[in-house]
């Protein structure tokens, strides 16, 4: 087990390495520091990406998003008295001529804001992460919106984040990311281990993650990774978890909640850490992942299917 695991994370790292740039490109409302897009409402800051589950699995998007189908915005708060404040989302076509460079003025001088909205969720209150579902119908030009109401003094801090649907800026990035996964896929083939440790659905998510760890229930197995790298404290991650039955066949449409804590200490987590979507084949995307000290920690991940609900504790040191 050991010796297959250093093989792969070895592997992992080259891969994951080369990803990197393709993530490193950013302009507009969000800005990027240290790998993360950070959004700035006024002075409160959080992590923003965009999945978009059924065409690019993981892969997180600052902004610009390759293709217009079902994406997840997902914020996840560095500033905890954003999860004291009511925050909406819009979403609307670019009508300010701005482009790039459209501001919260240019959206304020609208006339008709409703006329081009595609998308609003009226202001919710949403601990540590706020996520947002939308299926983009056509390509083009937008704006997104998000207001956070200040709870005392009803003022509102807004951010403007302007970006395209059906990009195509990559260049080169998709083939040469295609080739190394290729590459790896044939490698993991080839040497024969893959079958026996992990079975064709997990090729992928194996390439795209790092230190995967395992917890074993009666009937299932949930294997979590952490695509964003090893876990460091006090930064917020994400993790992906990967639920099987005892036969390692995945768990699709399951319902999962996760919670922890330090038992010696005897408090839970500083986040609530929640699925913002599936992944598909099992995999599911758990983000707003934080701990605040080292120590022992457990992760409890309760996953209800049809068959029940099934609780499964992952021991973790830091
Ligand atoms: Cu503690």
């Amino acid at each position: 087990m050991i010796d297959h695991q250093i093989v792969i994370r070895a592997a992992c790292l080259v891969l994951v390495a080369s990803l990197l740039p393709a993530t490193l490109m950013a302009h507009g409302g969000v800005v990027e520091e240290d790998d993360l897009c950070i959004i700035k409402v006024n002075y409160l800051r959080a992590h923003f990406k965009i999945y978009q589950p059924r065409v690019s699995g993981h892969e997180q998007f600052c902004e610009d998003l390759p293709v217009a189908s079902e994406s997840v915005f997902v914020m996840e708060y560095q500033h905890d008295s954003l999860s004291f404040m009511p925050i909406d989302f819009r979403i609307i076509r670019d009508v300010t001529g701005k482009g790039r460079f459209a501001r919260i003025e240019d959206v304020d001088e609208i006339a008709d804001i409703d006329a081009a909205t595609v998308f609003y969720r009226p202001a919710s209150l949403e601990p540590d992460v706020y996520t947002v579902l939308h299926e983009f119908a056509e390509e083009g030009d937008f704006i997104g919106i998000v207001s956070a109401t200040h709870p005392d003094t009803n003022k509102i801090y807004a951010a403007v984040f302007p970006f395209e649907v059906g990009f195509t800026g990559w260049g080169y990035w998709p083939f040469i990311i295609g080739l190394l996964i290729i590459i790896q896929v044939q490698y993991l083939l080839m040497s024969g281990r893959l079958k026996r440790w992990f079975g064709a659905a997990s090729v992928l998510a194996c390439c795209l993650v790092l230190s995967p760890g395992v917890a074993e229930a009666e009937d299932l197995v949930v294997t979590y990774s952490t695509p964003d790298g090893p876990v460091e404290i006090n930064r917020m991650h994400s993790w992906v978890l990967h639920v099987a039955t005892a036969e390692g066949e995945p768990v699709t449409g399951a319902e999962i909640e996760v919670d922890g804590g330090m038992p010696a200490h005897n408090h839970g987590l500083p986040t609530r850490p929640r699925i913002t979507h599936e992944i598909g084949d099992g995999d599911y995307q758990l983000d707003g992942v934080r701990f605040h000290m080292g120590g022992y920690w457990e992760i409890v991940v309760s996953v209800t299917t049809d068959a029940g609900t099934e609780t499964i504790v992952i021991p973790l040191t830091l």
